[in-house]
């Protein structure tokens, strides 16, 4: 049985790439970094079937520890700060961990198991301000954020421990990869999340930044095939991964918001907080290097991708409001009850509250009390 160590096994990725090497009969073991409280939410169902190892992307003894105990055939590198805004408030930590963490990675495979496959979790990002559309495994790169420069950088270690040290390295060039488990603060989940909170009553306005910034978005459950792909072949090599059709933000959000009979001029605003210091405007891939030579191409096309994220939040937002016993909530801080209870409820901003139907269809509202 081969094993997998994956890196950022509680990130969107991580969790469908598990869910995906348990099918093909891996063993798969998840790196996680040590927290007060930890978040296992998109690995909740298969924790049992995984072994997970608190190791830490800035912290080289822990990561030659882990790999001596897995032994692992292949290893994800999937761990990273993923969040392009947030590496302009934190570049440094960004460069060390998104960057740096590479080589750390990459130092353990070579000196403890230097038989191991190791894929590097490479962006679009790295083209930033594009030189040529659509963009493939030539195009040079130009980084537009903390978060780009260090992808490029962890990029560029990965084919210079590939051509120093003969390391089985790929580096996967993907472009924006979507799916319900997104984090909430990425424009699609944010969006989908809102549309479902808008169409339930509970929230009443949409702020987002740059609607005519263009994404190449896929489905990241399609994304994680290829990975598997690129380990799986005779030679290691570089792929961009995309599905070579770009959208506007706004068409995202317009789309969104169809699906469930709205129109999206009615509910969303701009807030230049949004905009970012230098953007990336567009993005579109050229996939065809990994449809010829690992015979990859999505399944998930745009219009389903949307439907899916919108799908699921309504679907979770509503299931969350009949599963809960908001009873147990008081000692947190929530009031609970009847609708009869909180005769001011639409005056507390929406984001103090949630507001549900329970199973019989009846109202129910949990409000954080104000301080
Ligand atoms: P994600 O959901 O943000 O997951 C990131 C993972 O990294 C989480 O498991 C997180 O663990 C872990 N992590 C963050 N900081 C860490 C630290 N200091 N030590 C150890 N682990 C840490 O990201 P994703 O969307 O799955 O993306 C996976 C990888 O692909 C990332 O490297 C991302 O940059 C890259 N990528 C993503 C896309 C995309 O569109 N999704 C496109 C191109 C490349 P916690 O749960 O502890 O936070
Ligand atoms: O969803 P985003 O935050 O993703 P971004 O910056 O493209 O990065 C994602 O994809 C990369 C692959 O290219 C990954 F490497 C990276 O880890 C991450 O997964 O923003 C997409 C676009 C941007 O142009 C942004 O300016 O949406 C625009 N946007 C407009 N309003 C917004 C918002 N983005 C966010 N997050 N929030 C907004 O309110």
């Amino acid at each position: 049985m081969k094993k997998a160590l994956i890196t950022g096994v509680t990130g969107q990725d991580g969790s469908y790439l598990s869910e995906f090497l348990l099918e093909q009969g891996y063993e798969v073991h998840g790196m996680v970094r040590r927290c007060s409280s930890q978040n296992f939410s998109r690995i909740e169902h298969i924790k049992d079937k995984i072994a997970l190892h608190q190791a830490d992307l800035l912290d080289q003894s822990s990561l030659e520890a882990l790999v001596r105990d897995v032994q692992p055939d292949e290893v994800y590198n999937l761990a990273a700060m993923s969040f392009v805004p947030a590496s302009w408030t934190q570049p440094i930590m960004t460069s060390d961990f998104t960057g740096l963490g590479v080589t750390r990675m990459l130092e353990a495979i070579r000196l403890v198991k230097p038989s191991a496959k190791f894929y590097q979790a490479s962006s679009s990002e790295m083209f930033g301000k594009v030189k040529s559309e659509p963009q493939n495994e030539q195009t040079p790169f130009h980084p537009r954020s903390p978060y780009g420069v260090s992808k490029v950088y962890g990029h560029f270690i990965t084919v210079n421990y590939r051509e120093s040290y003969n390391i089985y390295g790929c580096s996967g060039i993907l472009f924006n990869h979507e799916s319900p488990r997104r984090g909430i603060e990425f424009v699609t989940r944010k969006i989908t999340d809102a549309v479902a909170r808008i169409k339930l009553g509970v929230q009443d306005k949409l702020f987002l930044g740059n609607l005519d910034a263009c994404r190449d978005w896929g489905f990241a459950g399609d994304y994680v095939k290829a990975m598997w792909l690129m380990l799986q072949q005779d030679q290691p090599d570089d792929f961009v991964v995309a599905t070579g059709k770009k959208h506007s933000v706004r068409e995202f959000v317009s789309l969104a918001f169809d699906r469930v009979g709205l129109n999206y001029e009615k509910y969303v605003e701009i807030d230049p907080k949004f905009y970012r210091p230098a953007e990336v405007c567009t993005l579109c891939g050229d996939a065809s290097k990994a449809k010829r030579v690992l015979n990859w191409e999505p399944d998930v096309d745009f219009n389903q991708l949307v439907n899916m994220m919108v799908d699921a939040d309504l679907q979770s937002l509503q299931l969350n409001a009949e599963t809960a016993d908001y009873s147990q909530n008081t000692q947190t801080g929530w009031e609970c009850g009847d609708d009869a209870n909180f005769v001011v409820y639409a005056t507390i901003p929406a984001r103090l509250f949630n507001y549900f139907k329970n199973a019989s269809g009846h109202r129910v509202i949990a409000r954080r009390r104000r301080a």
